[in-house]
């Protein structure tokens, strides 16, 4: 990746992280710590790495992104908004009555969505679907999945993993943004400790390639976001829970709560302010 376009990317996860908070304040609800983690992950993959047409949301060959952790649906409407699916005007219908976006994905709604999701667990599975159609119709079609490392405490998650793996989907790559820190405590934890699991071995363990990468690095990222014909790929991105504003950063609070107009100048500053 040139130096211009590791620019031009965090220059878009700095407005996507301000469009989240002023989105979520607008609303007066939604979720702020998981879609600011996952900034530079999403952002990577749809500037950098999904073969998508945004003027041609059902184009059959598309790569698919299943958004497992669906709580973080501001997140991937702002950047599908920034990439041209939606204008960016319509981020202040987000959870509104009849509006396209909602607080969780609704793929009926919004051209370009692939999955509908929001019950944690699920997105991988369905991703392995999608992965295994295209493989048996050899479309060429790739399957990009992101959770939460919160989520991967569900079993289902576990079952689509080994399925994967026991399928050889070549065409396969979930990326967990690895923050830490869910909206309750980890089993046998205090609520707000930050917990960084080893999910590496645990995909290991279940056959799948591995790769763990600096999840708020670009560069990194573009790197490891790519797929094995050996096999499916866990990204494991390491990445702080509300990271780019430094009274959201690790503080479990943030995962649902609404900026003041006083924090939202704060944070507006802080994302503003020169390098
Ligand atoms: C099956 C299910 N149980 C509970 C919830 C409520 N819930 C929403 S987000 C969340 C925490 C998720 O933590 P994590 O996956 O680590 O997400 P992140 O920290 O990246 O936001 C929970 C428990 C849900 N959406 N689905």
């Amino acid at each position: 990746m040139t130096a211009e376009e590791r620019e031009q990317l965090e220059a878009l996860c700095r407005r996507g992280r301000r469009l989240v908070i002023e989105t979520v304040r607008h609303a007066g609800a939604g979720h702020v710590g998981g879609p600011l983690s996952a900034m530079e992950i999403l952002v990577t993959l749809y500037f950098k790495v999904l073969r998508v047409d945004p003027a041609r949301p059902r184009w059959p060959e598309r790569d698919r992104f299943v958004l497992s952790k669906g709580h973080a649906s501001v997140g991937l409407y702002t950047v599908m908004a920034l990439r041209g699916y939606l204008p960016v005007e319509e981020l202040k219908t987000f959870d509104h009555m009849g509006s396209r976006l909602q607080g969780h994905p609704d793929m009926t709604a919004l051209e370009g969505l692939d999955m509908s999701t929001g019950s944690l667990g699920q997105g991988l599975s369905v991703a392995v679907g999608m992965a295994l159609g295209s493989m048996r119709l050899g479309t060429g079609v790739r399957v990009f999945c992101l959770l939460g490392d919160g989520e991967c405490q569900e079993g289902q998650v576990w079952e689509a993993a080994h399925s994967a793996a026991s399928l050889g989907l070549g065409n396969l790559v979930a990326v967990v943004d690895r923050n830490g820190l869910p909206q309750f405590a980890w089993a046998g934890r205090r609520r707000g400790e930050v917990v960084a699991w080893d999910l590496g071995r645990r995909f290991c363990a279940f056959g799948w390639q591995v790769r763990e990468v600096d999840g708020h690095d670009v560069g990194a990222l573009a790197q490891a976001l790519v797929p094995s014909p050996d096999g499916p790929v866990a990204v494991i991105a390491r990445t702080v829970k509300g990271k780019g504003v430094s009274f959201m950063e690790n503080d479990y609070s943030w995962h649902s709560r609404v900026a003041t107009a006083e924090e939202l100048a704060r944070a507006i500053a802080e994302l503003e302010a020169p390098a």
